[in-house]
């Protein structure tokens, strides 16, 4: 049993024919990309419309002949369906390991664009504590040297993200710092010092996007409600 694909199985049975869906990025997502594609092909679902929040899910959408809109000809949408890196018991996330943040965040803002916003994810990305691993943070280029030299005083360690040896250019032209959450340190409080900054665009912090999240493992699945 592959908890990717249960979690993502489970979320699609969310799915009804004629619903508007925002497409989530990562490996996860990407299962549930495959399994809507083959219900598509399928005719068990039908008249779907669909964003992506990345190139890379868009790419893998089109290949899979999923109908692919801007979001601005869908939202609000009925429902997302992403996953996420670290997610703790009051559904607030860490997201962006992937490097698809700020269009995850605009698309997942509940309020804004969707009805409902499903996280899929296995077992090991519920932690007691987020911040386990690091926290992205997207920067304007201009900004990153002074971003950089701010962030490195505050003591939170901040790693430019690299792709093939240059940094990891994101969809939207922006750079990507991964930077440490001292144990410390409440993430929120965090997060609102970091975004002070002018030239921080967007962080992986997601504190109040998911409605829900279906979580796999080995002994099955489990759905965490707000
Ligand atoms: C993409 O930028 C991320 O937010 C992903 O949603 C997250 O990293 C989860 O990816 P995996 O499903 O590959 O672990």
């Amino acid at each position: 049993m592959n908890p990717k694909i249960e979690a993502a199985r489970a979320a699609l049975g969310e799915v009804r024919s004629g619903m508007k869906l925002g497409l989530g990025t990562g490996t996860t997502a990407a299962e549930f990309v495959r399994l809507l594609g083959e219900a598509l092909r399928a005719r068990t679902l039908t008249a779907i419309r669909c964003t992506c929040t990345s190139e890379q899910t868009a790419a893998q959408a089109r290949h899979e002949a999923i109908p692919v809109f801007p979001l601005h000809e869908l939202a609000p949408l009925d429902l997302v369906v992403d996953g996420a890196d670290e997610i703790d018991d009051g559904l607030r996330m860490i997201k962006g390991r992937g490097g698809a943040l700020l269009r995850e965040k605009i698309v997942e803002i509940v309020e804004q664009q969707a009805a409902r916003f499903i996280v899929i994810a296995d077992e090991s990305k519920v932690v007691s504590r987020l911040g386990v691993s690091r926290l992205p943070v997207e920067v304007t280029p201009f900004a990153l040297e002074v971003l950089q030299r701010r962030f490195e005083a505050m003591g939170i360690d901040p790693l430019l993200r690299m792709r093939e040896g240059t940094p990891l250019v994101t969809d939207e032209g922006n750079r990507i710092f991964d930077v440490l959450v001292p144990a410390t340190e409440d993430i929120a409080t965090l997060v609102d010092t970091i975004r002070d900054h002018a030239g921080v665009v967007e962080t992986g912090f997601f504190p109040h996007e998911a409605t829900e999240a279906v979580i796999a493992s080995a002994g099955g699945i489990r759905w965490m409600r707000r």
